[in-house]
């Protein structure tokens, strides 16, 4: 048993009398969502009503869970923190860092060879403070976190976008940089803006080619990229309780594209059984016990626009399959529509690879009916025409899914299974001919589709759709089949339809695994030892960030006015990168390498005011860094969306760049920016984004009076001597403008430790 039951039993111990006080306050029915967020207040009993999207509450979650990509800087800033052991319970899952090139075996192997240093370095960190340790091959941190550890009521942070997966057992699960992750495992308090409440009312029930699925891709049509910022989106209706555990998981882990805070589903049935199913029923028995808490209120569910700000319904009955893109995860075709847009846009219609599987799609439900399309092709006698892929999540359903034959159904129908691990989904995906750059299509069952993120190709139309709507096209290789309506012709000339696929939610048999890969923590970890080669390329200790010097900031230079989608695979690019997530120096090499200068509509070539002339982005700022220069980074809507990828605010500070204007921020990277010590600004008035030109140098003021609620003025000095002083807004509580003076919130915990 690696999950800790005693913990468990202790939030249901103090969870009714916290909701129950908590209603008092607030004199109303309550959601789950304010239920879970009041029993985790790190100040105990709710006793004001926090405002919905503008008060920062202090929380204590009851977990951390980091992948390998972001623990390594999460770890090198606890290391700092002072503690011998973590504070709340915590896993580090060995997953992002495996590339898929051949298959499984071969690649795994290949990653743990390649990967050691860096492996050795996070099991003996995990050793050493007390943190279980779920080794390369175990699983996606999500996939194996709703296996293991996700229980309805609780609270957890994780190193990772998509932590929301939780969301699909009951949890307020929430993604988080690694300086957040550092300030939980140090036993502080985690702050987090009460956010705005999103209700979404599911009725009917789902059939045939519609999956679960399609509900988030639906709702990501509806939303938007942005459209969930500050917001957790709750899920309820008999809809809801018709879906699968596994179902809910896949929408709540999506539910990161529409920038929500997280999603969560009410504990029922469906999510009993699978905690039964998964070797938990003493959790399940435990839920039991305090059902009414783990749900909303009826009378929210039978008035939510009363209580929720804002209401969305879908009748799963009506719901079609759903593909999403390319290159943005919010644009969404319903199946009947699609092939017209892929022919009026002229996205190439011929597929080349299906990938199913992932964090967001590889539930032994989504595998046995996928599955169930394999064998009819087969039997059908049609030959898939796209390459197929498959991502197991986890080793435990690698393992119940190949006991239970669906793998060789897949490898007779010419599929590849890859290893349980991130793989294609993030650029490690060593795609023969890539490198050509040619227009092509793919469509996977991940989540998200920006330009370059599998394959590292900007001409790759990524699609994202369901695993049953993915196999299907693989078999057919075409992007303007339909399988609801369309036949297809077999090796002996016929014309054959598919069927609607079939599966089954659980195993019949239970699910099964040999070597599941967890390395529990010792006891006593004092002497463990830490090494971290000071010659290595991969791993660099942390030095402090500097302290604000006091004064207004002048003479800052413009190092990019980035137009458009800016990600943080655009600020920080993953692929060949993710070698160097633990060294800070050599990672930030790829600062804003596919961000687009709106000047010349060209990534990486900025001007570099010392010389007149262009270079790349990170030279350019190296430049400015070596001649004591600050910088601004200029930028859109929505900048920083996607990933928690904490590189992406500390490269900018570790280069000098001292403060981010936006229009907009997604909500985890604003927040890293911050406890950076970086200054994460916002346009007052958003057209003042076109008064910004190339040639500009900016000072900012109201730094020494830097107060919440507070606006700053960003001048910028243009080179025909005139100015404009823009007026900036800024959402720094006192706490966060004490990081900004400390130099990082690190700083401030480092100081508090030592004294
Ligand atoms: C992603 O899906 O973008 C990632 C890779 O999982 C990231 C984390 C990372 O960059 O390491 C995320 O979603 O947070
Ligand atoms: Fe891994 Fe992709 Fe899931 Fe991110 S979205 S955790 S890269 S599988």
């Amino acid at each position: 048993m690696v999950f800790d039951l005693d913990m468990i039993k202790k939030v249901y111990e103090r969870m009714p009398a916290r909701v129950a006080a908590a209603r008092k306050a607030v004199n109303r029915p309550l959601t789950l969502t304010e239920k879970i967020l009041y029993a985790h207040l790190w100040q105990g009993d709710a006793n004001e009503t926090y405002g919905r999207g503008t008060s920062y509450v202090d929380f204590a979650p009851d977990r951390v869970a980091m992948q390998d990509a972001t623990a390594q800087m999460a770890l090198l800033q606890f290391m700092q923190a002072g503690r011998s052991q973590v504070a709340v319970p915590s896993t580090v899952h060995c997953d992002h860092l495996i590339q898929a090139k051949i298959g499984a075996e071969a690649d795994l192997a290949t990653a743990v060879d390649k990967n050691k240093e860096v492996y050795d370095f996070l099991a003996s960190v995990s050793n050493k403070y007390g943190i279980g340790f779920w080794k390369a091959g175990a699983g996606i941190i999500h996939q194996v976190v709703l296996e293991n550890y996700a229980f309805p009521g609780g609270m957890m942070i994780g190193t990772d976008s998509h932590t929301p997966n939780a969301g699909g057992l009951g949890m307020i699960a929430i993604g988080v940089g690694g300086a957040d992750a550092c300030d939980v495992m140090a036993g502080l308090p985690w702050e987090l803006k009460f956010p705005k409440l999103i209700g979404v009312k599911l009725t009917g029930k789902l059939s045939g080619w519609s999956s679960p699925k399609d509900v988030i891709l639906k709702v990501a049509g509806i939303l938007t990229v942005k459209g969930g910022t500050d917001h957790i989106v709750e899920y309820f209706g008999e809809g809801a309780r018709s879906l699968s555990a596994t179902g809910k998981g896949t929408i709540c882990n999506m539910g990161a594209e529409i920038g929500a805070t997280t999603s969560i589903f009410g504990y029922d049935d469906k999510i009993a059984t699978y905690l039964k199913g998964t070797g938990r029923a003493d959790v399940a028995a435990l839920a039991d016990g305090i059902a009414a808490h783990l749900t909303g209120d009826d009378e929210v569910y039978a008035n939510p626009a009363q209580y929720f700000d804002q209401v969305i319904e879908i009748n799963l009955s009506e719901l079609e399959p759903h593909i999403n893109g390319p290159f943005t995860p919010d644009l969404a075709w319903p199946l009947s529509k699609f092939a017209q847009a892929v022919k009026e846009n002229g996205w190439p219609a011929k597929l080349e690879v299906g990938l199913i599987g992932s964090c967001t799609n590889s539930s032994y439900e989504d595998i046995s009916r996928s599955a169930s399309l394999a064998k009819q092709a087969v039997d059908k006698k049609l030959k898939a025409k796209a390459e197929f892929t498959i991502t197991p999540g986890s080793e435990q359903v690698r393992y119940t899914v190949e006991r239970d034959g669906f793998l060789d159904t897949f490898a007779d129908m010419g599929g590849v299974v890859l290893a349980n691990a991130c793989g294609p989904c993030i650029g490690q995906w060593a795609r023969h001919g890539a490198e050509k750059g040619e227009k092509n299509s793919i469509i996977t069952s991940f989540n998200r589709n920006f330009a370059k993120r599998a394959d590292g190709n900007p001409n790759t139309h990524a699609f994202v759709a369901s695993p049953e709507i993915v196999t299907a096209f693989a078999i057919a290789g075409d992007l303007t089949f339909n399988p609801v309506t369309d036949t297809l012709i077999n090796e002996a000339g016929q014309a054959v339809k598919l069927d609607e696929p079939q599966g089954y939610e659980m195993p019949a048999k239970g699910f099964a695994v040999e070597d599941a890969g967890y390395q529990a923590p010792a006891a006593n970890g004092s002497k463990v030892q830490v090494l971290v080669d000071p010659k290595s390329e991969r791993l660099q200790l942390l030095d402090p960030f500097a302290a604000w010097e006091g004064t207004d900031l002048s003479g800052l230079k413009l190092l990019i006015k980035a137009k458009g989608k800016c990600t943080t695979d655009h600020i920080s690019m993953a692929g060949p990168w993710l070698r160097y997530r633990g060294h800070l120096d050599n990672i930030s090499n790829n600062l804003l390498i596919g961000a687009i200068n709106a000047f010349n509509d060209t990534a990486n070539s900025v001007k570099n005011q010392l010389t007149g002339s262009y270079g790349e982005v990170p030279a350019t700022q190296r430049a400015y860094k070596a001649a004591g220069i600050g910088s601004i980074v200029v930028g859109d809507e929505n900048y920083g969306e996607g990933s928690s990828r904490e590189h992406a605010a500390m490269e900018p500070r570790h280069l000098g760049v001292r403060a981010i204007l936006v229009k907009s921020f997604a909500r985890i990277h604003e927040t890293n920016l911050k406890k950076q010590g970086m200054l994460a600004l916002t346009f007052a008035n958003k057209a003042d984004y076109d008064k910004i030109r190339e040639d500009d140098h900016f000072s900012i003021t109201g730094l020494t009076s830097f107060t919440p609620g507070q606006p700053l003025t960003v001048v910028a000095h243009h080179a025909d001597g005139s100015s404009d002083a823009i007026v900036v807004n800024h959402s720094y509580n006192q706490q966060q403008i004490e990081w900004f003076q400390a130099g990082g919130a690190l700083n401030i915990i480092r100081r508090s430790f030592a004294g």
